[in-house]
């Protein structure tokens, strides 16, 4: 009996079955980040990261321009398995070497990303950039007390929610545009309630026009404190809390965006109380830094199986959001979106209805003996076989082709 076979059988005692797990995950699809490529630079050329996040490290052959970054996503595609999109950032326009204001952005400008989504049967999801511009440099964007500035980041947001309604209805799938603004106070403010009215009639003012739920999902993401905000953050986890039940918009939850101890696998079974759908920023936060390559932590199995126990598979967009620029950036976003996959598979094999009656009689210790037997059940032999079914490489064999695609290409940047 094959390693797969015996595997099989083990989750059947458990009355789990592994065929089923398969089709499912085969229907949820990630979403990844393109900026993971470039430390989140994009194509302007001319402006250096700011924004109260940070990417650290110089690890040779950074992606320098669109061609590169997309010849290191194919790379990334051909590791990871499952159903995948590709989120894209405004900063990421491709204008020809012209210089084109933010405010004037078109879907023109993302006419390639639309012909590599396509080629890669990949939905696009999309984001304002209001980070890393002169504009931006008083720390407060959308929010800004100055007019000018203000109304600049708004016709920024609309260019970008109509480009992103583009991007949706070219490849028949809708695009989840995210707005995350670094607004915020560094130290501690006297009016904090005016800036926070701002953002409210701001937002309202990107979000006027109508626009088809067919093409275009709207997702604004709260944070509690950023570098250079520390006192205050303008749009807090209350505040878009508020916002989206009350325009029916997603609420996008980023783990690395809470206290340390505060989780968002937690906030998924209330939030979907009140939103029809939410955004996901997965992520891994290490003290004052929101944005480290996700590993298969307990959290990150947590919001798997948040996802799964309630069937919120089509109600909850997974988004990954990290970067790092110290370590081979394809491996990182290998690392980051198997793990994901590793933990949505995981939560599928769960011994759900065993969990379930344990829990409904009252029999706590078998519910904890469970879980925790279930952590080690033959799962690699499982995730293995799927990678081998989705035509990417199992266990660690993934790791030869970083390393020959480092010699071969990124060596030579
Ligand atoms: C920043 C937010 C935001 C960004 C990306 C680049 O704290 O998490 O989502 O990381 O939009
Ligand atoms: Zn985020």
């Amino acid at each position: 009996m094959n390693a797969f076979d015996f595997a099989k059988q083990i989750y059947a005692d458990f009355n789990v079955d592994v065929e089923k797990a398969f089709e499912r995950l085969d229907k949820i699809p990630v979403s990844i980040h393109c900026w993971q490529g470039d430390d989140v630079n994009g194509f302007e050329n001319d402006s250096a990261l700011d924004g109260g996040i940070q990417v650290t490290g110089n690890f040779p052959g950074r992606a320098r321009n669109a061609d590169e970054l997309r010849a290191d996503l194919d790379q990334a595609w051909q590791l990871i398995p499952g159903p995948k999109r590709l989120n894209v950032h405004a900063i990421y326009a491709e204008t020809n070497g012209k210089k084109v204001s933010r405010d004037e952005l078109e879907l023109e400008h993302f006419a390639r990303w639309i012909d590599w989504a396509k080629a890669n049967h990949a939905g696009l999801d999309f984001n304002p950039s209001c980070f890393s511009h002169p504009l931006a440099s008083d720390g407060f964007t959308i929010s800004n007390a100055d007019e000018g500035i203000r109304n600049f980041w708004i016709r920024h947001c609309i260019a970008c929610r109509k480009i992103a309604a583009g991007l949706g209805k070219a490849l028949d799938n809708p695009c989840v545009t995210n707005y995350w603004f670094p607004d915020g106070f560094k130290d501690v403010p006297y009016d904090r309630l005016a800036a926070r009215e701002r953002l409210k009639s701001a937002l309202d003012e990107v979000f006027a026009e109508e626009i088809s739920k067919k093409y275009n999902l709207d997702a604004v993401e709260c944070k509690l404190f950023g570098i250079g905000a520390e006192s205050c953050t303008v749009g807090s986890h209350e505040f878009y809390m508020g916002y989206a039940v009350s325009r029916d918009k997603l609420l996008c939850l980023d783990a690395g965006h809470f206290h340390p101890t505060e989780v968002i696998s937690d906030k998924i079974s209330s939030t979907l109380l009140f939103l029809d759908e939410i955004l996901l920023h997965v992520s891994r936060g290490v003290r004052w830094d929101s944005d480290h390559v996700v590993t298969l932590s307990e959290e990150l199995q947590a919001i798997a199986s948040e996802i799964i126990r309630h069937n919120f598979d089509q109600r909850v967009h997974i988004g990954l959001d990290y970067f790092d620029g110290s370590i081979n950036r394809i491996a990182a976003w290998v690392i980051g979106s198997r793990n994901m996959r590793k933990a949505l598979l995981q939560a599928l094999l769960e011994p759900a209805a065993m969990l379930k009656a344990a829990e409904d009689s009252k029999d706590n210790a078998k519910r904890l003996a469970l879980l925790e037997e279930n952590k080690t059940l033959p799962f690699a032999a499982v995730w293995d076989e799927y990678c081998a079914r989705s035509g990417v490489p199992g266990s660690f064999d993934w790791y030869a082709k970083i390393e020959q695609y480092q010699k071969d290409v990124l060596s030579k940047r």
